[in-house]
């Protein structure tokens, strides 16, 4: 049999890790750079990344032509319509699985997405 104090200790303890973890899956937005006909996240060329369930992806165009970027993926199929240099248009990602991400304009560009 536990004592009072305890109890009330075990007790903070369990509400912590509670609130660790809630903090641990809320939802981020993390850039996706256009670049060179590449994406680029955080200054890295991908053609793979992983992300959470929840999260969303700001996909920015930093080159001097239009991109259009797309996916035909069933997990989450979206178009985002040509748009130029600075500009950026986002996606969140409801569903845990794998998309596709292309170009429209630019068929070289790919880019596979892990939602988890
Ligand atoms: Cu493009």
């Amino acid at each position: 049999m536990l004592k009072s104090s305890q109890q009330k200790l075990l007790h903070a303890a369990v509400i912590t890790t509670a609130l660790l973890t809630a903090s641990a899956v809320q939802a981020a937005e993390l850039v996706v750079d256009q670049h060179n006909k590449t994406f680029v996240v955080e200054g890295n060329k991908v053609e793979a990344i992983t992300i959470h369930v929840g999260d969303t992806l700001r996909f920015r165009n930093d080159d001097p032509f239009f991109h259009n970027i797309f996916s035909l993926s069933d997990l989450k199929t979206f178009d985002l319509g040509s748009f130029p240099k600075g500009q950026s248009k986002t996606v969140t990602f409801d569903k845990a699985g794998m998309v596709e991400v292309e170009c429209a304009i630019h068929p070289e560009m790919y880019m596979e997405v892990t939602v988890k």
